[in-house]
């Protein structure tokens, strides 16, 4: 008995033996294609390069595998001779290391095209999982006179720290690169294409070509000097994914322009900029800082950097690609996340994506029609489009605006139409309010006497009323804007009629040159400089005079009379 009991245990043995020889030589069986391997991968959650414990529905319930052939990482840049590729343009002996690119090319040279940096995540973003069946990505990146070593250490990157099958391609922009070897031999690396533009675009139309040719539905942008960080595409994608109407941005990590060290950027900054349509990194407004109890939450941000993005493919066509009559360099990010806000969409950087980024103190590369020129340009056709009454602060900011070409904007205002966007009036509420508007500072006010309001009535006429609403809901007619050493109300200045004491005061087109015009404040009160005499209301109901000042009078007493 117990003899059979030992034959039947053998026996069962073997066959168990024999059965998982047979799966195992299953799994063996000639690859599956390209496709195949990718939904396969993606349907049992294997992560590339580890061990995978897969749960299989056939007899024998856990198997461990390796990854399919398919998926491992083959010769990484093909046929391209990496070694012969960067030795052909190496730095001569005595050379300026800078003169080039405007950072340090030896260092990038001897760096190579690989290494290992820091993971600069927060570390509970290590835990985090995504979406197995996340749609793939055409990287988009454009370049001008790049360096070899940050070119292929950025695709090189690309190709190492994204899951392969999240990489539909990488498309390169040589837009008219001195060097037209470039864009050949790095369209040898497997999944690079690259397309070379017969004359200088800029930045802007490069990116449209590429998007314009990119096959996945989800657009990659990223400038020519990155290095992508673990896991840096999937928070993006992801976020894309659940809302096809969100544009997101990593954290935009430094890489040393001298020594090129890979330095974790502040996780408490978000893109912001002032009148004159300067990008600036900022803190994250002291409340939402405190509301924000999780790290790994995504930043809300008014505007974005502009090279590093991810956005849906239709999404990008749908609110009208970028203003392509924008040259070279500077002012799209601006025009984009004015028009992703205003239009529905919103813009949010997310901290479990970490991207790093030469940052460069000058362009190593001309600009055609100059540089000032062509930042004005851009600018102004993003404010004139997009900022509504706004733009006044803009060109107060940056007067040298004032009267530069800046081409038709008609397409960009019927888009604007067509896709039925908000006032800039809305973003500033809504999106970016801690940007201050110059008028509500000191600088437009009352001129209170009493509980009475100096005030413009009709054409030139002036008289003290009652005040009426406060704020913005202020009538137009008494609110004033003392700038030294003008007394405006929009167009209109405050002037003297003669220089002698009893004169009327009375309103007229502003010059800072007319002597009239001239204000200061003594104490209280508002003197007119030439004269030495001061504003004083005597009798209320008519026009103010001016009168030999004392600092006591009631009616020589305005306030607030701060002038700035
Ligand atoms: O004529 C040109 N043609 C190009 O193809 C000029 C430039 N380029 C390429 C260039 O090779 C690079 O890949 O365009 C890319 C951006 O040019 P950079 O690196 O000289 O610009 P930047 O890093 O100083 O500029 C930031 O602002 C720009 C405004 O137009 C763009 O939006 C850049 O993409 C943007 N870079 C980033 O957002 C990375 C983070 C930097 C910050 C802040
Ligand atoms: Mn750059």
């Amino acid at each position: 008995m117990r003899r059979i009991r030992a034959n039947a245990i053998a026996i069962l043995t073997v066959a168990w033996i024999l059965g998982t020889f047979y799966y195992l030589w299953q799994d063996n069986k000639p690859p599956p294609s390209a496709a195949q391997a990718r939904g396969r991968t993606n349907g049992q959650k294997v992560v590339p390069g580890r061990l995978e414990i897969h749960r299989d529905d056939r007899t024998i319930p856990l198997i461990v595998t390796q990854l399919p052939r398919t998926e491992q990482q083959g010769p990484l840049l093909g046929a391209l001779d990496e070694k012969a590729y960067l030795a052909a343009k190496q730095l001569k002996a005595g050379d300026d290391p800078y003169r080039e690119h405007a950072f340090n090319l030896q260092e990038s040279d001897r760096l190579g095209s690989e290494r290992a940096i820091r993971d600069t995540r927060h570390y509970r973003c290590a835990a985090l999982n995504y979406d197995t069946d996340l749609p793939s990505t055409s990287i988009i990146i454009t370049f001008h006179n790049e360096a070899r070593s940050t070119l292929l250490r950025t695709i090189k990157s690309v190709l190492m720290r994204s899951p392969p099958s999240l990489i539909q391609e990488i498309i390169l922009i040589d837009d008219f690169s001195t060097d037209t070897e470039d864009c050949q031999l790095l369209a040898q690396i497997p999944k690079v294409r690259c397309l070379r533009n017969g004359r200088r675009e800029g930045l802007i139309r490069s990116r449209v070509r590429g998007a314009n040719t990119a096959s996945a539905s989800i657009l990659t942008f990223l400038d020519s000097h990155c290095e992508v960080n673990s896991d840096w595409l999937q928070p993006m994608i992801q976020r894309v994914k659940e809302d096809h109407t969100r544009v997101v941005s990593p954290i935009i990590d430094v890489i040393s322009l001298d020594n090129f060290a890979y330095l974790a950027a502040s996780a408490d900054l978000r893109g912001g900029f002032d009148w004159s349509l300067h990008f600036k990194w900022e803190q994250i407004p002291i409340e939402q800082k405190m509301a924000r109890n999780d790290p790994t939450q995504p930043i809300r941000t008014p505007v974005i950097a502009g090279g590093i993005f991810v956005m849906d493919k239709s999404w990008f066509n749908h609110l009208g690609q970028y203003d392509t009559h924008m040259d070279i360099w500077g002012g799209e990010n601006f025009e984009l996340s004015f028009r992703v806000w205003m239009c529905g969409g919103s813009l949010e950087i997310l901290p479990c994506s970490r991207v790093g980024h030469v940052f460069r103190k000058r362009h190593p590369y001309d600009f055609p029609e100059g540089n000032a020129l062509t930042y004005i340009k851009n600018t102004r056709r993003a404010a004139e489009v997009w900022m509504d009454e706004y733009k006044q602060y803009y060109y107060s900011a940056r007067p040298s605006a004032q009267g530069k070409a800046f081409g038709s904007i008609a397409d960009r205002l019927t888009l604007r139409r067509k896709l039925n966007c908000k006032p800039f009036r809305w973003y500033m509420a809504n999106v970016y309010p801690e940007l201050r508007v110059p008028e509500q500072e000191a600088v437009s006010s009352v001129l209170k006497q009493g509980g009475l309001c100096l005030e413009t009535r009709g054409t030139d006429g002036l008289g003290l009323a009652e005040c009426r609403g406060i704020g913005t809901n202020r009538p137009q007619s008494q609110k004033w804007e003392l700038i030294e050493p003008l007394i405006r109300q929009q167009d209109l200045c405050l002037a003297i009629s003669a220089f002698t004491a009893g004169s009327k005061v009375k309103m007229e087109p502003c010059s800072a040159k007319e002597p009239r015009q001239k204000w200061k404040p003594k104490g209280t009160a508002l003197q007119h400089t030439v004269s030495g005499l001061c504003l004083d209301s005597q009798t209320p109901a008519g026009p103010p005079v001016i009168t030999q000042c004392r600092p006591q009078l009631a009616s020589q007493s305005w306030e607030p009379q701060v002038m700035i």
